[in-house]
This record gives structure tokens, C-alpha cells and sequence, in this order.
């Protein structure tokens, strides 16, 4: 029997690589430098779709695939995937979350720490020779016993408040509504309003059209010029314009972001600042976890083909 032929938005490590390519004919879309004469050639057979978080598949890409049963995401955000168009056609999407939860929320934290205390910094300073030559290192700000506002109480967010709960930190909380698992800690539900009670404030919200944006000019300057936002969730929740400008006056202490719009192309001002701390959209980067998320990538097309149901349906 043929192999059912599979449509990859963008690359996996080789440990995936191996059993989709064994298993599904799959066609590298990210490799075709003419993605329209590609999809002219491959589209009509086409019935999974295997993409990343980031990359998605908008409804243009779904629209060219007829034969389309089921999109298989890469990471837990699914935001970039046209859920409408997938509806339309009774596609199902599926997306790999909790296995990736905790990898997020330590990269979330140690950003917070790293910037906090200015650790690539004072790296520099010593290998400079500036230690030797010039002396100690600026003092920093201390983490424990601040206040952190997590924007989002969901897996993530959750890991992250137990997190900082281990260094006595006072932490708040925003959400559609208070969270009973999150009954520890303070529900504000207004982020300006969350951000004025924080000093480090956290993005990890799933990103929709709904939270597009949801960090704008007045949370960036209720956070104030001692504050520090950590975006690990998506770059659309934050007005990365609004956030650039705050920055730059300084009505933004600092940020530290592993997401960017336009990723990996990110604008070029961030380049210029050192109240930043940059990542290459790199939470869930570890080899266990994208082991565990390319595993879930797999087992989900399988079980569709199958006809068994879904391990992580999102629709
Ligand atoms: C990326 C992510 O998918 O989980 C998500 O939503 O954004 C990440 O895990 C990862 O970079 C792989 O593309």
C-alpha cells in the first residue's frame, strides 16, 4: 500500500525525521524555493499537514490541499494555525501540550534571574578583563520577596508561580476569572492593574485575536521604569512598538523575550538596547522535551490514519 503523503512546514530534528519518513511519504515544503509550483505538483495528495507552533498553517495553505484530513502542530501554541478554515472542512488539528509545560516555565524563570542580576553582563566584565582592570561589578536588583504578575493562568503560567513561590516572591495573577487551582495567590484581573502590583511581570498566555496585543502601552508603563516583563508565550500578545518605545525612554526597566514578531527576522532596535534580554523563541528547547513533542507529532497523524482517536486534539 502507498504511503499516506504528509506536507512538512519546516524542519525536525533527525530523531523524528526518521519514523515520519518511514512511515509517511513527506513532502518538504520548507525546502521548495517555489512553494506555489510545489503545492501545484504535490497539493491534490496531500492529507496530513506536520508543522511547528510558530509556522502554523494558514487558511491559503489549507485551501490548497483538498484532500486535507488533520494538521499536526509542533509546540502548544496553535494560534498560527487557521482553526476557521480547518472547521470548515471537519480538519483536525492536534498540538502537543503539557510535555513541553515545565521546560517553559524554567526558561521563563531563569530569564527573570539572568536579567535581574545581569548575569551575561557581569559574564562580559569578567572576561574583559574588566574585574581585573576596573574593579566590581555594578550592584543588581534582588529577585526574592518582589512581586511578579503572571498574565495568564494556565499549565505554564502555573509552573511559573510555583516556581517563584520558591523564592518567596509575592505573586498576583491575571485571567478571564480567578482559578481555584491558583487559590494561593492574589486574581487581578485588569493587566494594567496587574502590572502596578508587579515588578516582574510574566506573559504566558495562549495567544488569539482576544489577547492580541493584551500588553500595550499602558501595561508597559504601569510595569514602570524598575519593571521587567518576560514574554514566553507569543510576540501578538505584546505591542512590541509600545514595548520598543518604553524601552528606549526608559518607562520600561527592562525585558527579557523569547518571542518576536516576525521571528527569526526580529526588529532591528531590540539590537540596540541593553535593558534586553534576547532568546531564540527557545522555551521548550531541550532534547527530552522536543523528543517528547515530536513523539506526540507522530503519534497523532499515526493514530488519525489509524482511525484511533486523537492523543492531543485541539479540534
Ligand atoms: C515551538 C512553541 O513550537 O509550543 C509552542 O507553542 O512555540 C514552541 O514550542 C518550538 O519552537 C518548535 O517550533
Amino acid at each position: 500500500m502507498s504511503k499516506v503523503e504528509i506536507l512538512q512546514i519546516g524542519p525536525y530534528p533527525a530523531w523524528d525525521e526518521g519514523p515520519l519518513n518511514q512511515t509517511f511519504a513527506m513532502h518538504r515544503y520548507f525546502e521548495a524555493s517555489d512553494k506555489a509550483q510545489f503545492l501545484a505538483e504535490c497539493g491534490a495528495g496531500i492529507r496530513g499537514i506536520a508543522t511547528r507552533g510558530e509556522m502554523g498553517a494558514d487558511r491559503a495553505l489549507i485551501d490548497a490541499l483538498p484532500a486535507l484530513e488533520i494538521i499536526s502542530v509542533y509546540g502548544v501554541g496553535y494560534d498560527a494555525v487557521d482553526l476557521e478554515a480547518a472547521r470548515e472542512r471537519g480538519i483536525r488539528v492536534t498540538n502537543t501540550p503539557d510535555v513541553l509545560t515545565k521546560d517553559v516555565a524554567d526558561l521563563g524563570v531563569a530569564m527573570m534571574l539572568a536579567q535581574a542580576r545581569d548575569v551575561v553582563g557581569a559574564e562580559a566584565w569578567v572576561k574583559s578583563g574588566n574585574w581585573a582592570g576596573r574593579g566590581l561589578y555594578d550592584l543588581k536588583s534582588r529577585v526574592h520577596e518582589k512581586r511578579a504578575g503572571i498574565l495568564g493562568m494556565g499549565r505554564i503560567g502555573y509552573e511559573v508561580a510555583k516556581r517563584l513561590a520558591a523564592f518567596d516572591m509575592k505573586i498576583a495573577y491575571g485571567d478571564l476569572e480567578p482559578r481555584e487551582f491558583a487559590s494561593d495567590w492574589e486574581f487581578i484581573a485588569d493587566p494594567i492593574a496587574l502590572a502596578q502590583a508587579s515588578d516582574f511581570l510574566f506573559v504566558t498566555l495562549a495567544a488569539s485575536e482576544a489577547t492580541r496585543h493584551i500588553v500595550g502601552k499602558e501595561v508597559v508603563e504601569a510595569l514602570g521604569p524598575q519593571g521587567m516583563l518576560i514574554n514566553i508565550s507569543r510576540a501578538s500578545n505584546v505591542d512590541e512598538n509600545a514595548l520598543l518605545d518604553a524601552l528606549e525612554a526608559g518607562r520600561l526597566g527592562s525585558a527579557a523575550l523569547d518571542v518576536f514578531e516576525g521571528e527569526p527576522e526580529i526588529n532591528p532596535r531590540f539590537l540596540s538596547l541593553d535593558n534586553v534580554l534576547l532568546q531564540p523563541h527557545h522555551a521548550s528547547g531541550t532534547v527530552e522535551t522536543r523528543k517528547a513533542m515530536g513523539a506526540l507529532v507522530y503519534d497523532n497523524l499515526v493514530a488519525h490514519f489509524e482511525g484511533r482517536s486523537l492523543p492531543s486534539p485541539v479540534i
